[in-house]
């Protein structure tokens, strides 16, 4: 009888702790799909990847995820000490200072385009966005 009552007991904390848990974090909310497109503005060429991003995750997540899934998609960052990681190459082209070229972060949703104030290590992309990789000059 206690036992069961016992039992009965700690059933019902795990519960209200699930319950709780549910509560403060949404629900155990599965990956979305994301499309990514590689914008080169210069030559006017344009690739479209389509991966995962976590529920609330970062850009970089989804984008280390394409990296490792069997297609051409490749980048490389520099890490910056107030800002994180700082796109320096996509797909083998790389950025630099001589022609002013870098790839810009650049999120469409609804047709309208932004561009985000963060950089790929902070930016949560929002769900159906489309994000833009684009090779451009500054
Ligand atoms: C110039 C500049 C750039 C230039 C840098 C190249 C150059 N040689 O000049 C260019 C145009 C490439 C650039 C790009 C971007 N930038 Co910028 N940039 C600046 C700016 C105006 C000055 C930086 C500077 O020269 N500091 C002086 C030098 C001596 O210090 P430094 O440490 O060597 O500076 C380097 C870093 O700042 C780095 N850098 C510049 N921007 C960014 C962005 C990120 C995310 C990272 C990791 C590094 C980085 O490049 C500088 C030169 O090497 C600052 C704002 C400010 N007033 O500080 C924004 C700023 C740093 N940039 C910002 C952003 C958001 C971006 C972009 C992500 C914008 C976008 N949506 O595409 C992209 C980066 C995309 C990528 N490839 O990862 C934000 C960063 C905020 C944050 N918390 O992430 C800032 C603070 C402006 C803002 N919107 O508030 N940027
Ligand atoms: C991508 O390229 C196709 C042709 O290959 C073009 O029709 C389309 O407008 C391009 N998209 C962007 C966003 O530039
Ligand atoms: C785009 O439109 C949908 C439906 O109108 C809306 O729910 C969503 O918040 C919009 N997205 C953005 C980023 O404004």
């Amino acid at each position: 009888m206690t036992a069961t009552m016992t039992v009965t007991a700690l059933l019902t904390t795990a519960q209200l702790l699930l319950v709780s848990v549910t509560l403060s974090h949404g629900a155990f909310s599965q990956d979305s799909p994301i499309d990514l497109i590689v914008l080169n503005s210069l030559e006017n060429t344009n690739m479209t990847y389509s991966t995962t991003i976590a529920y609330r995750g970062i850009l970089l997540g989804a984008m280390r995820r394409l990296q490792d899934a069997p297609n051409c998609f490749k980048f490389t960052t520099r890490e910056d000490d107030n800002y994180g990681p700082f796109l320096v190459s996509v797909n083998g082209l790389a950025g630099n200072e001589n022609d002013r070229t870098y790839w810009q972060l650049l999120a469409e949703s609804n047709g309208t385009t932004i561009i985000p104030n963060v950089g790929v290590g902070c930016y949560i992309p929002k769900p159906g966005e489309r994000i833009i990789l684009k090779f451009t000059k500054y």
